[in-house]
């Protein structure tokens, strides 16, 4: 059977960590006689948006709808377009109108990385964040009034669905209970934000009746924050919304070292639609055509696109080789986020040779 991948680079480093996430994906393919027929879009980015006054193609979603998985890098260039322009024009629409309602972002502290938390070790940060991905305070209702005068009114709101919460949280509670600590902890401010998120809670409530064997926390975004800084080993699967788990997901690999690490997976659990896999980060200007970001956040996205696909053993060797070259700890290897003075092509073609064996 062949899978067919749709690969969107993006902007920025995107398009340097991308042609890593490929190697990786190769040399897994060739290992596990694995049959990935690629196929390379140039939408998706700031430039093209200067040359077509949009992100995407009109027809977009016929051009993608089809593919077993997409294949993504990052998105962003704010000197050429404004951020909220490239994101809603691209990868929100993926996530909005392929219904990947699940974001799944493993966070785990991976060997021979330190981590700027005092007397962390490899073992002791290992959790995911679930962030639910298609609405919340990610909506596009809202408006201006008396724009341009000292009257000027900005208004958006939060959208929380009782079909959108309940199924990002069975998703949490299913992941729970196959982990060995059968833990999850739910993400809200329900002092302070008084509607959404307290219904939140309700909705967690009723959702843990069905899950006996999994214990429940409950914690506001800000004390959260603060141990996930002091105490990041007490979490097991964090479930939050689609802000929240962004921001949570974002700190958790910056508790592990680097956020360069952490891979996602948007998923579109009843496969009706491709799920999309890209790096928690983004594309970086700062550092983009320098060569040097870290592309194991693309690798491991790698990993989670062939376990969803149905290669549990290659996402498992993907991992595998990334932990045995970081474990490893060679500095003309490791890209500058990790310590070293290797470049994206070093990192990544080490770990491409690992996963060859
Ligand atoms: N590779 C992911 C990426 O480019 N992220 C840019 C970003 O700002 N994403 C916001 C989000 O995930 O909601």
């Amino acid at each position: 059977m062949t899978h067919r991948i749709a690969v969107i680079a993006g902007d920025g480093i995107g398009t340097e960590v991308m042609p890593e996430g490929l190697r990786a994906l190769e040399a897994a393919a060739k290992r596990f006689d694995i049959d990935l027929e690629y196929r390379h879009f140039e939408f998706g980015n700031c430039d093209y948006y200067l040359e077509h006054g949009q992100m995407l193609p009109d027809d977009w979603f016929d051009q993608l709808k089809d593919f077993d998985a997409l294949f993504y890098g990052a998105v962003g260039w704010p000197e050429k377009v404004p951020d909220h322009i490239s994101l809603w024009g691209s990868l929100l629409q993926f996530r909005r109108r392929f219904d990947q309602y699940i974001n799944l972002r493993p966070c785990r502290l991976m060997p021979g990385i330190k981590s700027p938390l005092a007397d962390r070790q490899s073992g002791d940060i290992d959790f995911y964040v679930v962030r639910e991905n298609t609405e919340g305070e990610y909506s596009s209702i809202g408006g201006k009034m008396f724009e341009g005068t000292e009257r000027e009114v900005v208004i958006q709101e939060t959208v929380m669905t009782r079909t959108g919460i309940d199924r990002v949280l069975k998703y949490a509670f299913d992941l729970a209970q196959t982990r060995p600590r059968k833990k999850l902890t739910s993400a809200t401010k329900s002092n302070g934000i008084s509607i959404t998120m307290p219904y939140w809670d309700e909705r967690v409530e009723e959702m843990a009746k069905k899950y006996p064997e999994v214990s429940v926390d409950k914690f506001h975004i800000d004390i959260l924050t603060a141990n996930f800084v002091m105490h990041p080993d007490w979490f097991d699967v964090v479930v939050g919304s689609n802000l929240f788990g962004d921001i949570l997901s974002d700190l958790g690999p910056a508790c592990t070292g680097t956020i360069g690490v952490a891979p996602s997976a948007n998923i579109n659990p009843e496969g009706t639609f491709p799920s999309l896999f890209e790096p928690v980060h983004g594309s970086a200007p700062d550092i983009a055509g320098k060569g040097i970001a870290n592309p194991i956040g693309q690798i491991w996205s790698a990993a989670m696109m062939l376990e969803h696909l149905g290669h549990q053993e290659a996402g498992t060797a993907i991992v595998d080789a990334i932990e045995s070259v970081l474990a490893e700890g060679d500095a003309q290897t490791l890209t500058p986020d990790l310590r070293g003075q290797g470049s994206t092509e070093s990192l990544g073609k080490a770990i491409a040779e690992r996963i060859a064996g």
